[in-house]
């Protein structure tokens, strides 16, 4: 029983380093459109409405639709002289993930960030624009919060949107482990 009471404390002491040592902060978002005939993003920014309340927005117009096959390449870059590749680079159809949500867990954790707060919530095809509105950005430093046991640093989460094998969008959050 002793042991086990110690083991409970040396859990939540670790725990409790753990949320002490890793803040996080988002920084900045940058939206890119390769072909302005086939998308092109009306807005796509942080928003600081007072100091306790900042949020992510974006929305993308999308001028050929139906889409029915899309697939997005994600990695993660952290700053040393220069962003370099760090842990992940991988590429996920979005359609199938959609449909089997469980099949790839780096995309439902991404995907968790921001479903709630956007009309991408659903399976293919996607025939509006789509949107991410208001997604607070104490929401997004919470879900990473528990998940990250990354070195402090600035990171820089890349994402590449393809369409029908091609290059369509790219979307860079920018955030700081401290
Ligand atoms: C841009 O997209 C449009 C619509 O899909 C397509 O007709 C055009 O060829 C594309 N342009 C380039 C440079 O890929
Ligand atoms: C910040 O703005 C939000 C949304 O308008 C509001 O709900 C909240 O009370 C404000 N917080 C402070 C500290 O003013
Ligand atoms: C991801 O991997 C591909 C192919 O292996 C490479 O071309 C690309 O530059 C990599 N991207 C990043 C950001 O590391
Ligand atoms: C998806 O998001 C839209 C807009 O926010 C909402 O009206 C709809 O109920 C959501 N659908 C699902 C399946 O969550
Ligand atoms: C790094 C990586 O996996 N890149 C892929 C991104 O997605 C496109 C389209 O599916 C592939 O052609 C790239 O190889």
């Amino acid at each position: 029983m002793c042991k086990f009471i110690k083991l409970i404390n040396i859990i939540l002491l670790l725990y409790l380093i753990k949320e002490i040592s890793t803040a996080v902060e988002f920084t900045n978002v940058k939206c890119n459109s390769w072909n302005k005939t086939f998308a092109d993003f009306e807005y796509c920014h942080l928003k600081s409405v007072n100091r306790s309340f900042k949020y992510l927005s974006l929305k993308v117009n999308l001028f050929k639709v139906p889409i029915t096959k899309v697939k997005v390449n994600f990695s993660l870059l952290k700053r040393y002289n220069g962003y370099k590749p760090f842990l992940y680079n991988i590429t996920v159809d979005a359609c199938k993930v959609l449909r089997h949500p469980k099949s790839n867990l780096i995309f439902g954790f991404f995907h968790g960030l921001f479903k709630k707060y956007s009309n991408m919530n659903h399976t293919c095809p996607y025939d509006h624009d789509l949107i991410v509105e208001k997604l607070p950005i104490s929401f997004l430093n919470q879900q990473m919060t528990g998940e990250l046991k990354f070195p402090h640093g600035d990171y820089l989460f890349h994402s590449d949107w393809y369409a029908y094998g091609v290059n369509r969008a790219t979307v860079d959050c920018y955030y700081s482990l401290s």
